[in-house]
């Protein structure tokens, strides 16, 4: 009796049986029924099968691929070391984008074939692991939980090693990336000499300014020690976060237009203010900023009215001293500059009278975006130290506050 091999059995089996000893499923049946689903939805979008088997995994047009495949980074020209890198199945063999100059995006230019939904499997530990690094990550922010699931699902783990270039300052963007764990230092190059100007650490992202304004990378991340990153594709990341960043633009174009200390601001500048920053809110004598504390946001009052204090040197006992009221900041004012340009502790600490709620930017977008602004806020410090002569009557350095 003769038995029929029906035509392409071999080529499926095999495809599928080298796709999980490369990937090492934990969970066989599961990995199997997302590889011929996938396999099923490329068939069905009628996707070209580059080599007759058409693996979702592993060839160029499969639907767990970017529309637009990008290449990753660390890229030192040998691919298969960089999947072998990822966790979890992934997108895989990313072509270098040609170059493209920067230009103001249109989220709504995206097109419809971006649609297509990415899924990578994680573990029960992944899972749990992404969540908790992306809880506050201020682009995810404002998604709704189908947009945030669809990201979740979208993002695949990389492993990297101290030394990896993460990112390369020049290079075109393939994904945004959110930490796992490890240490990251920034390099940006001025007058072609690299310069460590901040880090990351154990937390945050980057790689989000290639990707939402179609520029150059602005900046080299390289891990300082072995940890994890979560990667999200270009592709994804623009048909929704970008998207969604649209709508924040329209809440606070206005706003940010108005506000006069960032006058000296080109007006794409200004709806790059808007990008960043993130909204907090305060409740009646909640402490927003504590003197003698680090310092890494400044804020922008929107609503309700905040007080300065300060506690001075003058007194032998600092902890008994009574904290004095300096200032009072209400909607369109901005503080917490000061130890972010002096690179100083908190000069004063920082309170709500009634419900407040700030526009808050962090240390990285502050450098990164109001160096234009910062002749009007050196003015306004020079400021602070008459008022600190006025005020205490000494010409103590209010850059070198008492805790
Ligand atoms: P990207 O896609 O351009 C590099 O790739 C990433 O580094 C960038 O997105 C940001 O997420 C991140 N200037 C530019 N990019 C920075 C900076 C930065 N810091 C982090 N990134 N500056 C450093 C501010 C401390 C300004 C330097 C003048
Ligand atoms: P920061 O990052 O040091 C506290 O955090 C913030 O209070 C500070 O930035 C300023 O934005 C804000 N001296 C120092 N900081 C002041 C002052 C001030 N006023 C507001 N801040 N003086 C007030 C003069 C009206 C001089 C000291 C009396």
């Amino acid at each position: 009796m003769s038995i029929e091999i029906p035509e392409g059995l071999t080529e499926l089996l095999q495809s599928f049986t080298v796709e999980v000893l490369r990937k090492q499923p934990e969970d066989l049946l599961a990995f199997a029924l997302q590889y011929f689903t996938q396999l099923k939805e490329s068939q069905s979008q009628g996707a070209a099968l580059s080599h007759g088997t058409g693996l979702p995994f592993t060839h160029s047009k499969g639907v767990n691929f970017a529309e637009e495949p990008m290449q990753t980074d660390s890229e030192n020209g040998d691919e298969e070391e960089d999947d072998e890198e990822f966790v979890a199945p992934v997108i895989s063999r990313f072509s270098r984008r040609a170059s493209v100059c920067a230009e103001a995006y249109n989220p709504d230019e995206e097109d419809d074939e971006t649609e297509k939904r990415i899924i990578n499997p994680k573990t029960d530990d992944q899972r749990y692991r992404l969540q908790e690094a992306c809880k506050d990550i201020l682009l995810f922010k404002n998604l709704d939980q189908e947009q945030m699931s669809q990201v979740l699902d979208a993002m695949f783990e990389k492993l990297v090693e101290c030394g990896d270039h993460i990112i390369d300052q020049g290079d075109d963007g393939d994904n945004f990336y959110v930490i796992d764990r490890g240490t990251y230092d920034i390099y940006v190059k001025v007058e072609g000499v690299g310069r460590c100007v901040g880090c990351y650490d154990n937390r945050g992202s980057f790689g989000e300014l290639a990707l939402m304004y179609n520029t150059p990378r602005a900046a080299t991340i390289v891990a300082t020690s072995p940890g994890a990153i979560w990667c999200l594709d270009r592709v994804t990341f623009r048909r929704i976060i970008v998207k969604n960043n649209a709508k924040k633009r329209r809440m606070y174009e206005n706003f940010i237009e108005s506000l006069p200390f960032l006058k000296s601001l080109e007006v794409s500048e200004r709806l790059k203010v808007v990008d960043v920053i993130d909204t907090k809110t305060y409740v009646d004598g909640e402490q927003i900023i504590a003197q003698g504390d680090g310092a890494d946001s400044f804020f922008i009052v929107e609503s309700g009215e905040v007080k300065i204090t300060m506690k001075t040197k003058s007194k032998a006992d600092v902890e008994q001293n009574e904290a004095v009221e300096i200032a009072r900041y209400s909607r369109g004012q901005y503080f917490g500059e000061l130890a972010l340009v002096t690179n100083k502790p908190r000069a004063a600490s920082a309170y709500a009278i009634g419900g407040v709620k700030c526009l808050v930017m962090d240390v990285q977008a502050f450098e990164r975006l109001l160096g234009p602004c910062m002749e009007i806020m050196k003015r306004n410090i020079a400021n602070y130290e008459e008022q600190l002569v006025a005020l205490f009557g000494t010409n103590m350095d209010i850059t070198d506050p008492i805790s």
